[in-house]
């Protein structure tokens, strides 16, 4: 019944509503599998001769389909687009440069020789750029200025603004994360910071690729950057102004060189700006045309007269200034999360957390603005009033760098350097928020200012007593596990291309199964936030090319609410992953981030993708062996919420095997039980977040049934163990039954081993999430001091007093494990003698003379600061 309705089914597949999107007016819903079978699904019944005014191409029709053809990224792969939909539905190239804006892309598949009076590109439906048709009748267009990052849908005209037809999307990437190379380089970029301090003085160079701006002469313009209107109200507007030209009509060269003079006095209010070079051609200081940025910077080399007679007083006099406006805004450090407690945690909880760029260990450890520490991490979400970032740095030795302890510590962010989504205004703007609240204030307190103590008051690290790890659970392939054939099993290690790794699932409560069914199924439902996460189960190969009895993860797909849909799947079972944002194949040759709709997504060395929600809800996706690898890392409030193949989260393994009914198997149900378990929790086709974009997909999945009930697993009892290995496995495997069960499934003890390491990679993610008791920071006496910066339990500090002091109370502290210290910092007596005022004077010396070390320190660390990706 299935195969004549097939072209239907292609037809219809453009149809399957988009996830997200939902079924919009005149759609028709796909039925179920089983409506597909019976004689008359209800979509076939309303077929006919196509209603009135269908339309065949996909001018302004773009994501849409109907009868005739599809506008669907889908349609590509199942040969239903209408014939004009690349003409369309844009391809871009390059698709994604800096928020800044000025970039020149051209649109790809449209080749256009026809009378053009102008192309015009509009952004977000507001912001219109021009562009141009070349030479070779390419059309281009020129991105703007935005202060949001994202994926900005914008529509083409080719008729100077009288219609749109076309649609494409721009992806505007945070500053710092575009090359270098396509910026305007900033010569010895720490004297531009530095420009009028003590020693910096003379020419400033700046450096660029002629050859990206296809003109003779150039002009090179000062950008500001401020935010005007009453900080946290509906006023409060982020802006980038023109302020004056550096040189007009300059030669194109590549090459520029100035002896910078202090600004006009109504300019030097900008302290944080940025420079431009355009053609000459346009009028100075006009918008979003092609154009080339530097990196933002502090405008240290235009301030004025003030400034450069005394940078020390001014610079502390702004820093007082930060000081005041800080007590009168709200305080954001309450609403921050706390952060992991070693650097462990820290690096396995990458849901909530992920690297900061400007102190990362696996870029050797170049921690600027954080000594003492050999990775940073950043809150990924920014906190939901007002939008600020925790950051949470580590020593070698993983323990937590605290403010109170070192100036290397972590700083807890006004302005998230990341923004926060809508993103547009104040403080949510990306780098720039954080730029005017967290790191102009660094400068003028710590960098231009010997007054490093007023900034580290505001922003003070947090420890980690409120932290909780996440819940791990997940599905991880086993050893590369051949199947048994007529003659013998083969071994896998000599032909892995044959092999395949049996799904062996983890639950959030520890509970663990294998589950070889054909099918989709659901992983993961929670109705606290909508979140909802469906893995595609197929067989393997055998040597022979016959299908295997036993099957893998190929793709996994995850929603949040209303957030955009995200699929990770094996592109061609070649092991190269392919990720789909709404059905759409997304491209990581540009960008390695994305800010999507309730979701950021990176991607690392092409075979592993980290997904994190807004609700703190992370999945990691990863190849192993011939199958996907994925694990779901919960934050605590998910309790009690959770259903599906990972168990109902609520520290109680036995109740995890529960079918959608509410029917809870027993723990020690057999593993045929648990086969029917697992085929329970197949997807439905009107809640799949999966896509059907290849007739194999729509054949077997779409209108397949979700669960394939012919398809035979082959389950432990059949599998008959040697017994002459039965030492060697019990070596080997100790008391994991995932690799005796493989080995005895196989006869080869390697395979058994490859499924004990995978399921040790599993075990020591957990074993980072374990929950470390912390008793918070432990202040040192007064005129005294302590040993020790960690404050896990365990840990002991050590405190001494000064000279001509005497300890009164107990030495040492140490950390228990219900949170508390076992003794409270004791105090330093005054002892009466000669002693004590000798010691008040060296005492004094001592100070003045670390105080100027400290500032010999800071001032020399801006000699190391070659990225200024790497802000405080
Ligand atoms: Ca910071
Ligand atoms: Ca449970």
């Amino acid at each position: 019944m299935k195969l004549p309705l097939l072209p239907w089914a292609l037809l219809l597949l453009a149809t399957a509503p988009g996830p997200g999107s939902g079924p919009t007016a005149g759609e028709i819903d796909v039925g179920p599998a089983h409506e597909a079978a019976s004689p008359a699904p209800a979509w076939a019944r309303c077929s006919g001769p196509s209603p009135p005014g269908a339309q065949e191409s996909c001018s302004y029709r773009c994501g849409d389909w109907n009868e005739q053809c599809s506008c669907r990224p889908t349609c590509s792969g199942l040969g239903t687009c209408c014939s004009d939909f690349r003409d369309f539905c844009l391809e871009i190239s390059p698709y994604s440069d800096s928020m800044m804006g000025g970039k020149d892309f051209v649109v790809q598949h449209l080749n256009w020789f026809n009378s053009t009076d102008g192309v015009i590109c509009r952004f977000n439906e507001s912001i219109q750029t021009r562009g141009h048709v070349d030479s070779l009748g390419l059309v281009h267009c020129v991105s703007p200025l935005l202060y949001e990052t994202g994926r900005i849908p914008f529509t083409l005209s080719m008729d100077n603004g009288r219609s749109f037809p076309r649609s494409g999307t721009w992806l505007a990437v945070h500053p710092n994360k575009v090359s270098q190379t396509t910026k305007i380089q900033l010569e010895n970029e720490t004297r531009w910071q530095y420009y009028g301090t003590a020693g910096t003085k003379g020419n400033l160079t700046l450096t660029w690729q002629a050859t990206v701006l296809p003109t003779h002469f150039v002009t090179i313009e000062l950008w500001g950057y401020e935010e005007t209107g009453k900080p946290y109200s509906g006023e409060w507007t982020a802006k980038w102004s023109y302020l004056y030209p550096l040189a007009t009509n300059v030669s194109n060269s590549g090459f520029f060189t100035f002896t910078p003079k202090p600004a006009p006095q109504n300019y030097q209010r900008w302290e944080v700006g940025a420079i431009r070079i355009i053609n000459s051609q346009y009028s100075s200081g006009e918008k979003d045309v092609q154009a080339l940025w530097s990196n933002e910077h502090a405008l240290a080399w235009h301030l004025g007269d003030d400034f450069r007679e005394d940078p020390v007083a001014w610079a502390r006099t702004q820093c007082l200034a930060w000081e005041e406006l800080e007590d009168q805004l709200p305080n954001f450090l309450e609403e921050l999360p706390d952060c992991p407690c070693t650097l462990a945690q820290a690096r396995a909880d990458t849901g909530r957390f992920h690297t900061d760029y400007g102190c990362d260990i696996e870029h050797g450890s170049e921690c600027t603005y954080h000594p003492g520490a050999v990775h940073c991490v950043r809150s990924v979400q920014a906190s939901p009033r007002y939008a600020s970032g925790q950051q949470c740095c580590y020593t070698a030795a993983g323990t937590q760098l605290l403010t109170a302890d070192s100036t290397g510590g972590s700083t807890p962010d006004r302005g998230h350097d990341w923004g926060a989504p809508p993103f547009r205004a104040p403080p949510r703007v990306p780098g720039l928020s954080h730029w005017l609240y967290d790191v102009i204030s660094f400068y003028h307190c710590c960098l231009w200012a010997p007054e490093c103590s007023r900034y580290m008051r505001r922003r003070p690290s947090s420890d980690c007593r409120t932290y909780r790890p996440p819940r791990l659970g997940g599905c991880q392939p086993g050893g590369l596990r051949a199947e048994q054939g007529q003659g013998g099993p083969p071994d896998p290690l000599l032909s892995p291309a044959s092999a395949f790794g049996d799904p062996h699932f983890v639950t959030f409560d520890g509970a663990n199964f294998t589950f070889n069914g054909h099918g989709e199924y659901v992983l993961l439902e929670a109705a606290l936030t909508g979140l909802s996460v469906q893995a595609r189960a197929q067989p393997g190969t055998t040597p022979e090319g016959t299908q295997a009895r036993g099957t893998g993860l190929t793709a996994v797909a995850v929603q949040e609410g209303n957030s955009d849909v995200v699929e990770v799947r094996l592109a061609d079972g070649v092991g190269v992953l392919q990720v789909l944002l709404n059905q759409e194949v997304l491209s990581f040759a540009e960008q390695s981030w994305m800010d999507l709709q309730g979701m950021f997504l990176s991607v690392a060395a092409e075979d592993s993708v980290s997904i994190m929600l807004s609700s703190g809800a992370g999945l990691e996706v990863s190849i192993q062996g011939p199958f996907l690898s994925v694990t779901v890392l919960l934050p605590e409030k998910f309790l009690n919420h959770t259903r599906g193949l990972l168990g109902t989260l609520n520290d109680n393994p036995t109740d995890d095997f529960t079918l959608r009914s509410g029917q809870v198997l027993s723990a020690g149900a057999s593993s045929r039980q648990l086969f029917q378990f697992g085929a329970d929790w197949a997807v439905e086709n009107a809640s799949s977040l999966l896509t059907y974009d290849s007739l194999l997909l729509v054949k077997d999945f779409l209108y397949g049934p979700k669960h394939d009930p012919t398809f035979q697993p082959l389950f432990p009892d059949e599998t008959t163990p040697n017994s002459s290995q039965a030492t060697e496995v019990a070596e080997l495997c100790g008391d994991n039954h995932f690799c005796s069960y493989d080995v005895a499934a196989t006869g080869s003890l390697s395979v058994g081993n490859a499924t004990r390491t995978a399921y040790q990679l599993h075990q020591s993610r957990v074993q980072s999430l374990q929950s470390v008791v912390s008793c918070g920071w432990l202040a040192p006496p007064l005129n005294g001091g302590k040993e020790g910066i960690r404050y896990l339990v365990g840990s002991t500090i050590h405190f001494h007093c000064d000279s001509g002091y005497s300890l009164s109370g107990a030495e040492a502290s140490t950390c228990q494990a219900d949170g508390t210290w076992s003794t409270t910092t004791p105090t330093c007596q005054p002892r009466h003698s000669y002693t004590v005022l000798l010691s008040i004077i060296f005492g004094g010396l001592a100070v003045a003379a670390l105080v100027a070390v400290v500032y010999v320190v800071l001032c020399r660390r801006k000699g190391n600061m070659a990225i200024w990706g790497s802000q405080p």
